[in-house]
């Protein structure tokens, strides 16, 4: 399988994140991407750079003021203060319900919280040059199964399906699922299903597409009662006006064993068939994995060969983007089993 890769994702490497009110390393660091970068290389897989600008694309899914926050965002930081260049930004303030989110205020850290859904979510002075290159990665992998292609794979950081029409948050910025699906669709695409199948409820997937019905949005995920990001991803939320009935939960307490987890992931499939899907994109978190340091899934390796058989099962073009997945050496292994389950069913088929 192809896979577009980011030329320029190790320029975001920020050093810190905050757990329980410490600075700690961040979990989602360049090598996550170099491992799979290298189990694909060495399986002999291709590896191309971005080939389509996905500027027209982003901007229907992002609004324009959110947008170009995160493109002056890191030069606001440093005419701040010159020595912000060697600090990390973190919003500390955040206009939570009853407070004003139409004015843009003219503070730097004023807007960061305006833009950010949490504090978990740092940025680096190559932020804006890595998410949009990981943007146009996500493009062209649509673009290419747009022309023909059964399947292919956009390999990038930070990931994004977390980030919502004019938010980040969860260590996405862009969020390029929803990118390769808006970008299928403006290409033929009439019923696009993204499937999330990350450790973690991809809010801003859902929001992005909860009142259209020519995305269907379908998601297996750790309890947002217990698990992050807490404030979505319950099996009530089913869309609304044109989305009604075309965003499905399945949430899953923290500990579901890997057979629990292909039951849900049954329920998946059999909505997007049922749905008449003509694409399919594919959110893959790896974090669903045994060992992953944050989540609490019980997938092994060959859990995920599994998954990509079952995703080629359904008979769909399919635009696999990487979301989150931190056990870091182990993603290498994890992904290119996705793929080549993928591809193995596709032959046998
Ligand atoms: C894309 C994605 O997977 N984003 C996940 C964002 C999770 N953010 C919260 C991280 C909390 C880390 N908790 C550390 C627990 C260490 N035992
Ligand atoms: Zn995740």
């Amino acid at each position: 399988m192809i896979t577009f890769h980011n030329p320029f994702h190790q320029g975001h490497a920020p050093v810190h994140e905050f757990f329980r009110g410490e600075r700690v390393p961040c979990f989602e660091k360049p090598q996550r991407v170099d491992y799979v970068e290298e189990a694909l290389r060495l399986r002999g897989h291709e590896i191309v750079p971005p080939d389509v600008d996905s500027s027209p694309v982003l901007a229907q899914i992002h609004t324009p003021r959110y947008l170009a926050f995160l493109q002056n965002a890191w030069q606001q930081w440093v005419a701040l203060d010159p020595a912000n260049a060697s600090l990390q930004p973190f919003p500390s303030v955040w206009p939570v319900r009853s407070l004003r989110s139409d004015v843009e205020p003219d503070n730097f850290v004023a807007k960061l919280g305006l833009y950010s859904m949490d504090n978990g979510t740092p940025m680096a002075e190559g932020t804006w040059q890595a998410i949009k290159a990981g943007a146009d990665a996500a493009a062209s992998a649509a673009a290419r199964v747009a022309q023909g292609a059964r399947a292919a794979f956009c390999c990038t950081r930070p990931p994004g399906h977390h980030a919502g029409p004019d938010f980040m948050g969860g260590y996405c910025f862009i969020n390029n699922a929803a990118v390769a699906a808006q970008w299928l669709r403006s290409q033929g695409s009439t019923r696009v299903a993204l499937l999330d199948v990350d450790y973690h409820h991809g809010n801003g997937t859902q929001s992005i597409f909860y009142d259209r019905s020519d995305v269907l949005f379908v998601s297996l995920h750790g309890d947002p009662c217990t698990e992050y990001p807490f404030y979505l991803g319950h099996a009530d939320e089913a869309g609304q006006g044109e989305g009604a009935g075309f965003n499905l939960n399945l949430p899953l307490p923290a500990g579901t064993s890997a057979a629990q987890w292909f039951a849900a992931l049954e329920q998946a499939l059999w909505r997007i068939a049922q749905y008449d899907a003509d694409t399919l994109v594919v959110s893959l978190g790896l974090d669903a994995f045994e060992d992953d340091p944050i989540s609490k899934f019980a997938l092994k390796t060959s859990d995920f060969t599994r998954l990509g058989e079952r995703l080629a099962n359904l008979g769909l073009p399919t635009v696999f983007v990487l979301e989150g997945g931190y056990a870091a050496e182990e993603l290498g292994t994890n992904a290119v089993n996705v793929l080549e389950g993928f591809e193995q069913q596709v032959a046998a088929a």
